[in-house]
């Protein structure tokens, strides 16, 4: 199995490389809109529920990467910190407070929504958004920050980085061609919308 550095899986920093980061001290704090927001350590976040999906993070730039994803399932930590049913929106903060983005709670209530940590057996270097990221295969990369630091539960949207500079607020994932990153990069066609199946 490889890596996202082996099969040459771009790495998009909009904000800039955030620099090595300390994993066994990374901290989440999920907040908001329930019952009992907690800042969740390293440790804790390795003790919720493991859960390990495959699918694709495809970016609206048009190419896409496959593989098992590991983590915690949104569902199960919004189940943990007691989302209140005013809760609609999740939105991700990147380290820095510069990158942010926000999806709606029917999306990260998904089978493959996650917190994740790990990539093919391996936990996520700092360029591809660990110690952990979003990771949201039914809409366009943009909606799964990396390196996240915070998750607000929210009642209203709010445009995130790159929802504010024109992509959309759906993040939609649209047909067309789109290069597979598990094969060389070759052009295949994505069929559209929803997760991604070549
Ligand atoms: N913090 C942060 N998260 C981000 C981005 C970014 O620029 N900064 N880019 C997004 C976009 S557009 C995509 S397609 C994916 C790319 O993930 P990768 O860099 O791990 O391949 O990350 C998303 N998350
Ligand atoms: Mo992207």
């Amino acid at each position: 199995m490889k890596t996202l550095a082996e099969m040459d899986t771009p790495i998009f920093w909009a904000e800039g490389h955030p620099g090595a980061l300390d994993r066994e001290n990374w901290e989440v704090k999920v907040t908001g809109a329930c019952a009992n927001p907690q800042t969740f350590s390293w440790n804790q976040i390795l003790a919720l529920p493991q859960t390990e999906v495959e699918s694709r993070l495809t970016s609206v730039t048009r190419w896409s990467v496959n593989g098992l994803w590991k983590g915690v399932l949104l569902k199960d930590l919004l189940e943990h910190v007691g989302a209140a049913p005013s809760c609609r929106f999740l939105r991700f903060w990147s380290v820095g407070y510069i990158y942010d983005t926000s999806i709606p709670i029917d999306i990260a209530l998904k089978e493959k929504s996650l917190l994740a940590h790990s990539f093919n057996g391996d936990f996520l270097t700092e360029d591809y958004g660990g110690p952990v990221r979003g990771f949201i295969p039914y809409l366009w990369g943009y909606k799964s920050a990396k390196c996240v630091v915070r998750i607000d539960l929210m009642e209203h949207y709010v445009s995130g980085f790159w929802e504010l500079r024109g992509y959309t607020d759906s993040a939609k994932i649209e047909a067309g061609p789109c290069r597979d990153m598990n094969d060389g990069g070759a052009i295949k066609e994505i069929q559209g919308p929803g997760e991604v199946f070549f």
